[in-house]
């Protein structure tokens, strides 16, 4: 395995193993099930854990173990896991942290799914969570009780790309023996390494900027041996939430573009989201990589670019915000982010439908609110779409 110090060359060279004698380019796809022992001691070491070797691919796969080698190289951690989903990865960590009588600590902002898993879920098996503002470190310092075992955040967050300061959650937790978890699906490891800020494990939905390309549903956390391998042997394991060796295939090839799309992303949203702050008919955009956004003072500190997702609210009302999304023609109507299509979508009552009216209004979410993931066209056919849809609503 060869890495380097530029994560340019280790998005197409970091953990790339060696392929046997044929020496493909493309990493093999390992379509198999299960694996052949030589004879009954041999799978009776690999269960034991005493040799090497596949026994099963819920257990483990050569092309899932390729994406885990690179995803680890790319996010600074020792190890990492593939998930068939983001919440699958959400679900694995979360259930291999906490047991019933332990304490979550999160926050109220959250992707509309984590937040069910956390508001519905996490109480019915009787694990206690406390919703606070993890940008505040005095609030979070506050909820801390004897039986806090997890913080758990996204960063910048799903909608309105509130940024938490990842060194203050990591120096809570190192300094309470708390693990913290993050979320670092909207930055992708080009513009932000969690875990080299000394949080515990990363977490990614493979979905969105790590694939790229709107085909797969994955997931992936990364983080030290130890934590990855616990979660592996049991709630991976048992649960069962894998990814399948052709997702983690084309992960794997979106991964070689990782740098160049993000870099697009970032400078298509940058120039979207100061057209949208110019324009009349909106009354609010949020992006980091405006000087007025509360997280632009860590950009360059804990993120090196913005990324390419972006909130506004439009003047006017719901049905406003409904006409001028309806009306677009080349930007999709669509849930997700990090494709090469532009697509927008309507938190409250799509990603977000999960929360009850008054918890979307304490997260921030507005019927108004409408989420642009800016793709990777010219920048310009983006801001004309959303130009004559903002002028069909009278902008
Ligand atoms: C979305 N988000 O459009 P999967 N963490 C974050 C996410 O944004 C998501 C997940 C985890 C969206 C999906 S809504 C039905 C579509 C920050 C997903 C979960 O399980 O791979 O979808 O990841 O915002």
């Amino acid at each position: 395995m060869w890495e380097s110090k530029n994560i340019e060359t280790n998005t197409i060279h970091g953990g790339k193993k060696s392929q046997g004698e044929h020496g493909p380019l493309s990493t093999p796809i390992y379509q198999t099930s299960t694996f052949v022992f030589d004879d009954v001691q041999q799978g009776a070491d690999r269960f034991a854990g005493d040799a090497q070797g596949h026994i099963y691919s819920r257990l483990g796969n050569p092309t899932v173990d390729e994406l885990e080698a690179r995803m680890a190289v790319l996010e600074e951690t020792e190890a990492a896991a593939a998930f068939g989903s983001g919440m699958g990865a959400v679900s694995a960590a979360i259930f291999a942290l906490l047991k019933a009588g332990d304490h979550l600590i999160t926050s109220h902002r959250l992707y509309g799914c984590t937040f069910a898993l956390f508001n519905h879920q996490l109480p019915a098996l009787g694990i206690q969570v406390s919703f606070v503002d993890l940008a505040d470190e005095q609030a979070v310092r506050a909820a801390i009780k004897p039986n806090t075992k997890v913080i758990y955040g996204e960063t910048p967050i799903n909608p309105c790309l509130t940024v938490i300061d990842l060194d203050s959650i990591a120096a809570i937790g190192r300094e309470q023996g708390i693990t913290t978890v993050m979320d670092n699906t909207f930055m992708s490891p080009i513009l932000q390494r969690p875990a080299t800020h000394g949080i515990d494990l990363v977490l990614h939905s493979a979905t969105k900027y790590l694939n790229g390309h709107g085909d797969v549903v994955a997931g992936i956390l990364c983080g030290s041996s130890e934590l990855i391998n616990h979660i592996k042997m049991t709630t991976r394991k048992d649960m069962g939430a894998v990814m399948s060796p052709h997702d983690a295939w084309l992960v794997i090839r979106g991964l070689k573009t990782l740098h160049l799309r993000v870099q697009r992303h970032s400078e298509n949203a940058q120039v979207v989201a100061e057209y949208l702050q110019g324009h009349g008919a909106i009354e609010k955009v949020y992006y980091p990589g405006l000087p007025e956004h509360p997280g632009h003072r860590l950009l360059g500190r804990q993120m090196r670019g913005a990324g390419g997702v972006m909130a506004f609210e439009v003047k006017g009302s719901f049905e406003q915000a409904v006409a001028f999304i309806n009306q677009l023609k080349m930007c999709k109507r669509a849930v997700s982010l990090g494709d090469a299509e532009t697509l927008i979508q309507h938190p409250a009552s799509m990603t977000h439908s999960t929360y009850e009216p008054e918890e979307l209004a304490e997260a921030g979410i507005s019927r108004t609110l409408i989420r642009l993931a800016v793709g990777l066209e010219n920048a310009e056919d983006i801001m004309a779409d959303l130009d004559q849809g903002l002028a069909s609503i009278g902008g």
